[in-house]
């Protein structure tokens, strides 16, 4: 049986100073369940730290990221205080192990969610939406890791930089995103990658979150999942996401 105190102990040490271990997955086998466990201890130790949770993200809602990554299922982590990076400033590359960028949709949301939405009447729980650039950062060697393994690592989450927020009352299913290295495109796609529609990506949160008991609360923000393949940075890189009509999200790499 794997020890779920040692193993989150071990994944918040190795996210706190940014050192990459080996795989979980191959010296024990765990479940997703079990990850889920790793997962919200090693999420406590950060909250007593003093973090405030801000939100939560999905993963793997898209095919291009399944496919990038060899993992075949949805996934969805906590967002701290501590992984707001500003818009337009400056992430310091040395705090990270091998840190990647995707373009993204972010989600604030108006009401308490206790339930599994609908798609319909999901919409009417968003105050905002906003572009967003999602840093990821797996505490795994060469960014390696099963569907249990990255469920450990809290879904790879190191930062989040968001954009201006808009009125939710415009149609994003299908809005074109494109990740940009240098002013140059790298990745071009569209938010209907996310499921079809990024609001499917919140009904998707609210069914995943309250399954394990807990709710979303007014105010936090949901992360839909990223459009496009994400991309390793560089020092020196200045990175955007861009999506249309809801703008430009952008960070230098130093
Ligand atoms: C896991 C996180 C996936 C997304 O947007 O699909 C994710 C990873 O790729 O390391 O954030
Ligand atoms: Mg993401």
């Amino acid at each position: 049986m794997i020890d779920i105190k040692e193993t989150a102990a071990i994944l918040d040490q190795a996210a706190k100073n940014a050192n990459a271990i080996a795989q979980i997955s191959t010296s024990q086998s765990f479940s997703e369940a079990e990850a889920y466990k790793i997962q919200a201890l090693s999420i406590s130790q950060r909250l007593e730290r003093g973090e405030q949770l801000i939100g939560y993200k999905l993963g793997f809602t898209s095919r291009a990221k399944m496919i990038q990554m060899g993992v075949h299922d949805m996934i969805w982590g906590k967002l701290t205080d501590a992984m707001l990076l500003e818009e337009g400033g400056n992430l310091q590359i040395d705090q990270y192990v091998h840190p990647r960028a995707e373009p993204e949709i972010c989600f604030l949301i108006k009401k308490e969610i206790t339930r599994e939405l609908n798609l319909l009447e999901s919409k009417s729980y968003l105050e905002a939406i906003a572009p967003a650039l999602e840093i990821i950062d797996s505490r795994y060697k060469n960014f390696k890791f099963s569907l249990e393994d990255v469920i450990a690592d809290n879904c790879s989450s190191t930062g989040v930089v968001l954009g201006k927020w808009h009125s939710p009352n415009i149609d994003f299913s299908n809005l074109g995103m494109v990740l940009k290295v240098n002013q140059k495109p790298v990745h071009i796609g569209s938010s209907a990658a996310i499921l079809g529609d990024p609001l499917r990506s919140l009904v998707a949160a609210s069914r995943l979150i309250t399954t394990f008991g807990e709710t979303i609360p007014a105010g936090s923000i949901v992360m839909a999942g990223a459009s496009t393949p994400a991309v390793f940075v560089e020092k020196g890189q200045y990175i955007q996401a861009e999506v249309q009509h809801l703008g430009t999200v952008s960070i230098n790499i130093q």
